[in-house]
């Protein structure tokens, strides 16, 4: 089975918890202890936890919060999906050291190649200067070495992005998903609540997509096929669509709440303000949500990613990105400008439009299937 979680140890059971306060907005430095994804939780939304809980031994550590990860043993298929995706850019970059002997012109073809994958100006320079420091400091001799020190500069650069998705410290999480027009939001959605259901974590979806008829729809096919509840509403406002939907996750105890919103572009500032309202409204439900929240992007889009990650996060101050359809005809190598220009974490990348085909991002495989 495929998975994005490290199995959880059963949950220790609380002390006597104090009835639940709202959590500021802003994180206090230490994490509050999580609450466990799989407990069961009140079904009595109002009623203080304090009320419920038995008399309990004195409190012990609480169990880290869940990183939302990979099993190790089911990424090498997925890889060989990744590196197919990202041929056509891997081919170019890996065609600069067939017969290369180490000079400018190697430099030269490298510079071209990195940019042709969407690198981007900056991290392109990035990457020469780190990779003539390497070569210098290894005192490599071959042009196959400086293919190994390429993809180790790509993959440090890449690093800072790697994170994990965690969810169990709130009750529920709350995750608002946007992005432009296409991105492949609703689909990530769909696929993240299997695999979030299929460990046994509780999920309700929210159609923020209150414009088009088809986009609640859509929402509602996942809703069905991963048996999970669904807030929507017809014509209703994506603000208090999403209110309601964090409340109902309260009441009923749910781990997670998705929120998917209509598609928009940066440029359109009424519709930029309208998810800020979300945001606003959602934190009215509870004062420390959204806890996620993320960025779709199309792989496709290159170098206008960056962009799109620097409106959005300006916007809404963005806590991570999916990026989706690295199977088709994307370089990939906008991740090293993002990485470069405006580091949110990517916790995941799509790469089809089959359940299995979200993955978390891992830098040194995307170094190296970038690579060829
Ligand atoms: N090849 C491929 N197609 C994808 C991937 N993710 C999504 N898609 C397809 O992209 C199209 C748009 O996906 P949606 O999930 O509807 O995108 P959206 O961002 O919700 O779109 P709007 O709500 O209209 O803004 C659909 O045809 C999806 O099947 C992916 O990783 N790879
Ligand atoms: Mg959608």
């Amino acid at each position: 089975m495929f998975s994005f979680f490290k199995k959880k140890p059963p949950a220790e059971s609380p002390a006597a918890a104090p009835a639940p306060v709202a959590t500021p907005a802003t994180p206090p430095a230490e994490p509050p202890p999580a609450k466990s994804v799989f407990s069961p939780s009140s079904w009595f939304g109002g009623k203080p936890a304090a009320d419920e809980a038995p008399p309990a031994p004195p409190p012990v550590a609480a169990p880290a919060p869940l990183p939302v990860e990979a099993m190790p043993g089911e990424r090498s298929g997925w890889l060989g999906k990744l590196r197919t995706g990202l041929r056509k850019t891997g081919n170019s970059i890996t065609a600069a050291f067939v017969n290369a002997q180490i000079d400018d012109a190697l430099y030269e073809e490298l510079e071209a190649a990195l940019l042709m994958a969407d690198t981007g100006v900056k991290a392109t320079e990035h990457l020469l200067e780190d990779l003539r420091r390497r070569v210098k400091s290894s005192m490599a001799t071959e042009a196959s070495q400086v293919k190994l020190l390429l993809a180790d500069a790509i993959a440090d650069l890449l690093r800072p992005l790697e994170k994990s998705l965690v969810i169990g410290e709130h009750t529920p999480t709350v995750i608002m998903v946007a992005g432009v027009n296409g991105a492949g939001k609703t689909t990530s959605i769909g696929k993240l609540t299997k695999h979030l259901a299929n460990e046994g974590a509780s999920v309700l979806l929210a159609a923020a997509d209150t414009f088009r008829a088809a986009a609640r729809e859509q929402l509602l096919v996942w809703a069905d096929r991963n048996t999970v509840e669904i807030v929507s509403q017809e014509g209703g406002d994506p603000a208090a669509v999403s209110f309601d939907a964090v409340n109902a996750g309260k009441a009923r105890g749910k781990d997670v709440v998705l929120v998917d919103t209509a598609g928009r572009l940066p440029t359109q500032l009424h519709l930029m303000d309208e998810l800020k309202k979300i945001k606003r409204v959602v934190a009215r439900a509870d004062a420390s949500a959204p806890h996620e929240v993320l960025l779709v992007i199309d792989g496709n889009t290159g170098q206008n990613a960056l962009a799109q990650v620097k409106a959005f996060d300006e916007t809404l101050g963005l806590t991570g990105l999916v990026i989706t359809k690295l199977d088709g005809t994307a370089k990939g190598g906008v991740l090293c400008a993002i990485a470069r220009e405006r580091p949110v974490p990517v916790y995941f990348i799509g790469i089809g439009e089959k359940l299995e085909d979200l993955e978390t991002f891992k830098a040194r495989e995307f170094a190296q299937a970038l690579m060829g």
